[in-house]
């Protein structure tokens, strides 16, 4: 077979490429290494998306690490994560595409990777693997949405509550129905947390998980931290969010305060629109999309909570604030 390598170049010190293999059958190949080039957490988890390259075979090098991680203000946990965050970086790519993983325990204990998004034998794909072990397999992600990505390993509620999950996102063939200006992945989870609060990162609450008595509920890894730093978006914007579930428990109400969502794709299946929805219920596990609309005319500049409803959950660090615009500063928040 005859392959021509059009182009390779590489960003940050040659750790991700992109070779195009270009002839008339050959798809591109992209390959992604995320020991090296993950989601930025600084200073918040980055939350605003790129759209998928065009590349039909996508690879994806995932090392599993130990890493301490800031769950909240001034507190620190001893995660086990996907590629050192919790949550670990965002996959994205396009229905039909090729998706190839390498998965790397760099870690101290055995884990394993689940991807909502694939059909394959779990026993093979999904095993769990020793420390310095590696594992690969590969699927072709055949049904659009916003999908959990987790570790499986037993007790799989503890590697959870660790941090061991990412999204990944299939974009629809041909794209999504509507255009939009901005999108944006948000990642809820629960923290059950012994210590923290202290010069020592916290650990794992093992009785406070089995009883859901939650620490911390969480967008993207950190309790109010798009409090301090809002999702920003301009008056007159389309804005569609990916919203994924990692639990372990807990279901997420979604919300945003002060609009109306124009489409929610539940499971992120455009087959799927609903039109006109307040609040939609995503299970622990599960993802759904989010589509509003800044108008000047409704929902306009100024600035709106995102929640999950449940609020003795929002109350424990799941909300967070979409900026439209440039509006005065809030001065009481009414969420
Ligand atoms: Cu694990």
């Amino acid at each position: 077979m005859k392959v021509t390598v059009l182009a390779t170049f590489a960003l940050a010190a040659g750790v991700v490429a992109t070779a195009a293999l270009r002839t008339s059958t050959e798809p591109t190949v992209q390959v992604t290494d995320f020991g090296a080039v993950g989601t930025p957490t600084a200073s918040a988890y980055r939350a605003e998306l790129a759209p998928a390259s065009r590349a039909g075979v996508k690879e994806f090098r995932i090392p599993i690490r130990d890493a301490t991680v800031e769950i909240a203000a001034g507190v620190t946990y001893r995660s086990w994560t996907f590629g050192g965050t919790v949550p670990g970086p965002v996959i994205r790519v396009q229905q039909g595409d090729l998706v190839k993983i390498k998965l790397v325990n760099e870690a101290s204990l055995p884990h394993s990777i689940d991807f909502h998004a694939a059909r394959i034998p779990m026993s093979a794909a999904f095993r769990t693997i020793l420390p310095k072990d590696s594992l690969s397999f590969e699927f072709t992600a055949r049904d659009p949405g916003a999908y959990l990505v987790h570790c499986g390993t037993p007790p799989v509620l503890l590697h959870l509550m660790q941090g061991m999950y990412l999204p990944i996102i299939v974009d629809p063939k041909g794209g999504w129905p509507r255009r939009v200006d901005k999108e944006f992945v948000v990642v809820q989870s629960e923290f059950y947390v012994q210590g923290g609060d202290s010069a020592q990162p916290g650990q794992a609450d093992w009785k406070h998980a089995l009883d859901r008595e939650a620490s911390y509920v969480v967008f993207n890894g950190r309790a109010f931290q798009y409090q301090q730093h809002p999702l920003l978006v301009d008056v007159g914007d389309r804005v569609r969010l990916f919203v994924v579930n990692a639990g372990p428990s807990f279901t997420s109400d979604f919300h945003i305060v002060g609009t109306v969502f124009d489409k929610v794709y539940p499971d992120g299946d455009p087959a799927h629109a609903l039109a006109s929805v307040q609040t939609w219920g995503i299970p622990a596990g599960g993802g759904a999309v989010f589509e509003t609309t800044f108008g000047k005319d409704a929902s306009g500049e100024g600035t709106y909570a995102f929640v999950t409803h449940a609020f003795a959950d929002a109350a424990k660090g799941a909300v967070g604030l979409i900026r439209v615009g440039s509006p005065e500063p809030l001065t009481a928040a009414a969420h």
